[in-house]
């Protein structure tokens, strides 16, 4: 159960199995776009940065049967599509997991960021509907 207050943050596992905690490594270029986006789990996951907003896959779950990006991906691009970084784009903590190229237009103050736009688009057309022995993803790893 996590706990939002107002400080610090408490995390209780009592009891919790399979629980995966991502993180975001301190030595990826992306880090302070990580920090300024509000530290996203989300950005951890090893496919996120070609689309996977969700964290999911659809099809057989065996090497080569994976895909990753599809639907329920672009289901969360949408909403977020152009959102200024404000209190409803904070209100909605999913929207930032459709921000795959870990990138900001606009200005770098609070309010002013859009997080996803057309470059975030592109990285989900590139990898839709594809399996995750594909190139796309095997050949260019979110985490090296
Ligand atoms: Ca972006």
């Amino acid at each position: 159960m996590m706990e939002n207050g107002t400080s610090p943050t408490t995390l209780t596992l009592t009891g919790a199995t399979n629980v995966v905690v991502y993180h975001f490594p301190a030595d990826d270029p992306d880090y302070p776009n990580w920090v300024k986006a509000g530290k996203p789990q989300c950005w951890g996951r090893d496919y996120q940065c070609k689309g996977d907003a969700d964290g999911t896959f659809s099809g057989k779950d065996q090497d080569g049967k994976r895909v990753w990006v599809n639907l329920s991906d672009l289901n969360i691009l949408v909403p977020a599509w152009g959102k200024v970084d404000n209190a409803t784009w904070k209100a909605n903590p999913t929207w930032i997991c459709a921000d795959y190229d870990h990138a900001f237009s606009g200005k770098d103050q609070d309010g002013k960021r859009v997080w996803v736009n057309l470059s975030d688009l592109n990285i989900l057309v590139a990898a839709w509907g594809k399996v995750d022995t594909n190139p796309v993803f095997s050949t260019n790893p979110c985490f090296p």
